[in-house]
């Protein structure tokens, strides 16, 4: 079952904005944003991250039936607390997505993560 929560963040865009600037996302890394999409691996684990429509999403997806549970961690535009979204059914079923709509915060970078077994690199993204 495909497990959708919609989330309506109240700050303004330009208050993430302002609220990024002062509290730089953690482990910036080389790359720098180049895409309104990505995706990234850990081992067969999977995440994704999209803000080219107008309902942004990022989805976090167990591909390893080995007790490992796998979440997707990630920061948007308009808090400055890192979120996670989790497969909470394993490997069984499909993943599971957290979305945004326009307007109330976009994906700034993702990374995927599988318990006790470290995470990818993070993915960077633009609007
Ligand atoms: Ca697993
Ligand atoms: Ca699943």
């Amino acid at each position: 079952m495909r497990s959708l929560r919609t989330f309506m963040v109240g700050a303004s865009f330009a208050a993430g904005l302002l609220c990024l600037a002062s509290t730089a996302p953690a482990q910036a890394g080389p790359s720098g944003p180049t895409a309104c999409w990505d995706e990234a691996y850990h081992g067969d684990d999977f995440g994704s991250g999209s803000n080219c429509g107008l309902i942004h999403t990022i989805t976090a997806w167990d591909n390893e039936a080995d007790g490992h549970g796998v979440r997707v961690e990630y920061f948007i535009s308009s808090d400055s607390s890192m979120h996670t979204v989790r497969d909470s059914d394993g490997s069984a079923g499909d993943g599971e997505t957290d979305e945004y709509v326009d307007g109330t915060g976009w994906i700034t970078q993702f990374r995927v993560c599988e318990s006790t077994e470290g995470c990818s690199n993070w993915r960077y993204l633009t609007t």
